[in-house]
């Protein structure tokens, strides 16, 4: 049976305090694929991502570039637009935290989180990370160089002020029998494991409004307190579902698949849980979290000067290019490295050495030696059957691991498939039987079109613009490209007329040193 219910997913909203960096491409890129394959595999989707806009670093920030949050937000909201816009993200809705939406969705979720009686006013003190918006345990942080470091190595202040709190330490219980209860709540397994273990730890109540500053969303009934950026930001998730009005057209979707970077997974899979069980709204599918992108092994840092700007990048290489290095190259869930040299590896192995060229052999040979048509094959021999099956079941494999976020193994299922028929192509010889066998010969360039057919649909979710020429290449109509169609189902048609093959993954030649 098709699953054919709603899929909601998201990325994490990434702060507008600077321009988008790689790791925000990086996370929009792989949600893209995964939003991408439920819809080309026949469900509803709704594709969330969008900006963080409140809190003390928006407002740090603005101050030193001596404008306005609003105006911070305003600038570097509209780079993340362009981002997606640059990648082919196909995300459905852009939230953005500033918006009317959002501030009637937050207002009512901490209405029926004090109603439920989880919020408390009290005075907090304790260390906080303004570039982590997160606050720690003594015992989390530590000294170097008088200078007094949280977690994630970014720096902490003290902070003492009148604060509400929200009742986690009440949630203790009921979060370790969820991730007993819905084992894939959490991945991957690494990620369960340090977060069960945080939660076995014993969770302190979350202080959830702030005084010091006013950037922010008020708290409803105390205006001198602003939320905790951090009960804004997850709420985003539910506004763009509808939130409160569960009539919304939009609230099928809820709840949603939550792709975000291991830095925040405390965030999504302790606070975002517990405040949801608080306001009576059912809990998230699961949350994964992706690894880090380090730059030739070396994080990313300002200071360090790597940081890799993601329009250079798809400038230099080409949207598509960019987009299959990131998903195969990377395993999803794991840290990954990249470096131009490695770009450029992926982009000729794979796109063009392997995909490439069995498209441009095959479909060239069909121009040239059948008439400028797909063929009539004939009887299939037991080799013809063997690669035909094998193209057959693969989009079983790729379902599988897209299903548990596995991208890299889903893309590398489509590749093998690829070694595979141009290892059939070689064997075969069809450029011999040209002059011995040309029904046969047709027989072949059939079967391996039919083959190239099928690459080019299960390819649209990781490599949307380059799938489309090649399924353009082999004339398949609009209409047929979804996952309904791989298989006998959609089988090519003889007789269609092709046009001659322009290359759809050209070679990657660095550009000269000057
Ligand atoms: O954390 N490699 O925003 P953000 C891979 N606003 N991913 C990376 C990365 C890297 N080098 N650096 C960051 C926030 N990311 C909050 C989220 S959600 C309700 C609020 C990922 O702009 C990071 O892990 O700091 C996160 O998932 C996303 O980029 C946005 O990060």
């Amino acid at each position: 049976m098709r699953n054919n219910s709603p899929f909601y997913i998201t990325t994490a909203i990434s702060y507008p305090n600077g321009k988008p960096h790689i790791g925000h491409a990086y996370e929009l890129i792989a949600t893209d694929a995964l939003a991408r394959f439920q819809r080309l595999d026949g469900r509803p989707v709704l594709f969330l991502t969008g900006t963080d806009e409140h809190g003390q670093k928006m407002q740090q920030t603005a101050r030193n570039e001596g404008i306005t949050p609003k105006e911070l937000a305003d600038r570097n909201s509209a780079e993340f637009h362009r981002m997606g816009a640059l990648l082919n993200a196909s995300n459905d809705d852009f939230i953005r935290t500033t918006e009317p939406r959002h501030y009637a969705a937050v207002q009512h979720i901490w209405t029926k989180m004090v109603e439920n009686g989880d919020i408390y006013k009290d005075s907090y003190s304790g260390w906080y990370s303004v570039r982590d918006e997160a606050y720690y345990q003594e015992g989390e942080t530590e000294v170097r160089d008088g200078v007094r470091f949280g977690p994630q190595g970014s720096p902490v202040e003290w902070v003492e002020e009148e604060s509400y709190f929200f009742r986690l330490s009440a949630y203790e219980d009921r979060l370790l029998k969820l991730y007993v209860d819905q084992p894939d709540f959490i991945g991957p397994d690494e990620r369960r494991n340090e977060v069960v273990s945080f939660v076995k730890s014993g969770l302190k109540d979350l202080s959830v409004s702030r005084t010091t500053f006013d950037w922010g969303i008020p708290v409803p009934g105390d205006p001198k307190h602003v939320m905790y950026v951090w009960v804004d930001a997850l709420t985003n998730y539910i506004t763009a579902a509808g939130y409160p009005d569960t009539d919304s057209p939009h609230w099928k979707f809820w709840p949603a698949t939550h792709i975000i970077g291991k830095d925040i997974i405390r965030f999504h899979a302790v606070y975002w849980p517990a405040f949801l069980m608080s306001a009576g709204i059912a809990l998230p599918h699961r949350v994964y979290a992706h690894g880090f992108l380090l730059n030739k092994g070396e994080k990313m840092s300002k200071s360090v000067g790597n940081v890799v700007d993601p329009f250079a990048l798809v400038e230099h290489f080409g949207c598509d290019q960019v987009r299959h290095f990131f998903l195969r190259e990377v395993s999803f869930g794991q840290d990954g490295s990249y470096s131009e040299e490695a770009i450029a590896n992926r982009i000729n192995a794979d796109l063009s050495d392997n995909i490439g060229n069995l498209a441009q052999r095959s479909l060239s040979m069909i121009v040239k030696n059948c008439d400028g048509q797909i063929p009539s094959p004939g009887a299939f021999t037991s080799d013809d059957d063997a690669i035909i099956e094998l193209a057959d079941r693969t989009i079983a494999t790729v379902r599988e691991e897209m299903a548990t976020q596995q991208i890299h193994k889903a893309l590398a299922a489509v590749f093998a498939l690829s070694s595979e028929t141009n290892g059939y192509f070689a064997a075969q010889a069809p450029w011999a039987l040209a002059k011995t066998d040309v029904a046969r010969m047709a027989t072949v360039l059939y079967v391996t079109a039919e083959i190239v057919r099928q690459i080019g649909i299960m390819l649209q979710p990781f490599v949307p613009g380059s799938a489309s020429k090649l399924l353009d290449l082999l004339a398949i109509p609009a209409g047929e490209r979804h996952f309904s169609y791989l298989g006998e189902t959609g089988r090519l048609k003889s007789g269609v007329p092709l046009d001659k093959p322009e290359p759809v993954f050209p070679k990657y030649f660095p550009p000269k040193e000057q």
